[in-house]
């Protein structure tokens, strides 16, 4: 059998790494071929999303970034300063997080996906073509943020204009100056060259990438135990690379832009610059809380809880 397996991303971005692991691991102890599908060629993150719904593909890496609108709950992600930005205690959270281990599989079910993992991509940092160091500096600047409604209310309360799109809209959008910033990983910015069309990047420590695989539930359930437990070994396999692979990655890209660009300024907002930021942060848990009701204080509790075991 061919198991076809979309992710948002390049081949030799994390998403693919992670895929090449899964798919090596997968092809090694099973008969079955994995076939994969980058970003670009079966079109945008919500498109794969629904292939993957219908049963046409069977794997599907999303971000909650973009799942957000499907499952109001996976918008948690995007309360600001609830994750670490990088580092062992955000590692421990993915591995032993009884929400993400626990709870969201759950809510996933709820729309005919097998959740089988979730990991991180890397601190994001905002580019933008003005300098950022108060929200002041992002009054009425047009933000690319991805098409999540509590990201959206993330960057209005640090003052911005949020300006929901697809990924691929990115780079045209900055190029054309209909958007005047985005927010992403540095590997992405890097190997996106984002560089390019923005001029600032700015570490304001808000946020942690993170990302998710999933399987259509029905193809899922209806493999045999064995390949069932093949799976779950080879996402393992792939989340124990993926970590190990971004160690220094964030510092790797970061010096390919700058000699790509000398003139970029990168700024790591001080603890007093970061305040206002953190302080709109508040607004933003309480409009999750307003979109999810009980089920996403749930979520919300349980995250703080495993964020605390992690980082004990
Ligand atoms: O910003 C985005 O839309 C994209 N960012 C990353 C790091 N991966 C895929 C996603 O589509």
């Amino acid at each position: 059998e061919t198991w076809r397996y979309a992710f948002e991303e390049a081949l030799d971005e994390v998403q693919g790494v992670f895929a090449q692991q899964f798919k090596e691991h997968v092809e090694a102890n099973t008969d079955h071929e994995v076939q994969l599908f980058p970003f670009g060629t079966l079109g945008e993150s919500d498109d794969i999303m629904e292939q993957t719904q219908s049963g046409i593909l069977q794997f599907v890496n999303q971000s909650p970034g973009f799942t957000g609108a499907l499952i109001p709950e996976a918008q948690v992600f995007f309360v600001p300063y609830l994750l670490p930005q990088e580092g062992e205690a955000l590692n421990k959270f993915f591995r032993e997080s009884v929400a993400i281990n626990e709870m969201f599989p759950e809510l996933y079910a709820q729309h005919g996906l097998e959740l089988l993992t979730m990991y991180p991509e890397g601190e994001v940092v905002m580019t933008t073509k003005n300098p950022v160091t108060s929200p002041a500096d992002l009054n009425e600047q047009n933000i690319r943020v991805m098409t999540n409604p509590l990201l959206v209310e993330s960057y209005r309360a640090f003052g911005a204009v949020p300006t929901p799109l697809p990924w691929g809209e990115v780079y045209g959008g900055l190029q054309t100056n209909m958007i005047q910033g985005q927010e992403n990983p540095m590997f992405f910015v890097e190997s996106t060259k984002m560089y390019e069309v923005t001029d600032h990047i700015t570490f304001t420590g808000h946020n942690n990438f993170t990302t998710a695989l999933m399987a259509n539930a029905d193809f899922f359930a209806g493999l045999s135990e064995e390949d069932q437990q093949v799976v779950r070994d080879a996402v393992d396999v792939a989340f124990d690379y993926i970590l190990e692979y971004q160690n220094g990655l964030t510092e790797r890209a970061l010096e390919t832009i700058k000699e790509a660009k000398p003139s970029i300024t990168v700024t790591v907002l001080t603890e007093e610059q970061r305040a206002p930021f953190m302080a709109a942060s508040a607004d933003v848990e309480a409009e999750f809380l307003r979109m999810t009701g009980d089920s996403g204080q749930r979520i919300l509790d349980q995250m703080k809880a495993d964020l605390a075991a992690a980082s004990e």
